[in-house]
């Protein structure tokens, strides 16, 4: 899946356009962050998906979803309005508010995605915490937002591929699929994360800031094919 965060400010929709154009035979997907979303007119975010979609390839908004649900409601109606497939929600919200997130986006067929364990370091800080429940359990906060989107049946999960302790740990018991961003520039190793338990790979800047970026898209789906084989 390529994350798709451009490093210019001028033209940004050339430089999308061009991107997905070029690799969209290496890629499933294209996420979009909330800070590419941001500055884009409806009709403009819509066009880009469009040329997404021209492909057979899935468009996701990297919002990190994360408020009450009337406001949820929403975000996820422009979000469908703009023609995504899927949204990144993140579980702090709670499991009612989550459960009403996932009956509107599925409503519109738009898939949920939610962060379990974030890639960077500082992560531990908040997804690492130990959290105890009302009747005195205590338990890492990652477990329960793990538990959270279990329970509410998402369509997939994020865990940071530089994160392997934790996607071996819950890829163990897995019943949804895991998605890692953090790989590349970020010092995940696709390779590592695989044997781990990652199903799809999220990769920005070590395709769309190299060089050849073609090329650099064509060494990684190599790489990711030949582990999902072996
Ligand atoms: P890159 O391969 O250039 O590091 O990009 C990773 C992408 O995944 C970025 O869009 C980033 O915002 C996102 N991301 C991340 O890096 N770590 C997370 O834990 C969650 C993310 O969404």
């Amino acid at each position: 899946m390529l994350a798709l965060d451009p490093i210019c400010s001028n033209d940004v929709l050339k430089y999308l356009n061009e991107k997905i154009v070029l690799l969209q035979e290496e890629i499933c997907a294209v996420k979009f962050n909330f800070h590419v979303i941001l500055p884009l007119s409806l009709q403009e975010m819509s066009n880009i998906n469009s040329t997404v979609h021209s492909y057979g390839l899935q468009s996701i908004a990297d919002i990190k979803l994360n408020d009450i649900s009337s406001t949820n409601a929403v975000v996820i109606n422009h979000l469908a309005n703009m023609g995504f497939d899927a949204v990144i929600v993140n579980p702090i919200i709670g499991m009612d508010e989550l459960s009403q997130v996932i009956e509107s986006s599925h409503h519109y067929n738009l898939g949920v995605i939610t962060v379990i364990y974030m890639s960077h370091a500082g992560a531990r800080e908040g997804f690492g915490l130990n959290v105890v429940d009302d009747s005195l359990i205590s338990n890492p906060l990652y477990q329960r937002l793990l538990q959270y989107s279990e329970c509410c049946d998402v369509d997939g999960i994020i865990v940071g591929g530089t994160k392997v302790d934790i996607i071996n740990r819950i890829s163990s018991k897995k019943k949804l699929p895991i998605y890692s961003p953090g790989l590349g520039v970020q010092g995940g190793d696709p390779k590592t994360a695989a044997k781990a338990g990652t199903d799809y790979f999220i990769i920005g800047r070590s395709i769309i800031q190299s060089k050849d970026s073609l090329k650099a898209a064509r060494l990684f789906r190599k790489q990711i094919n030949s582990l999902k084989q072996g």
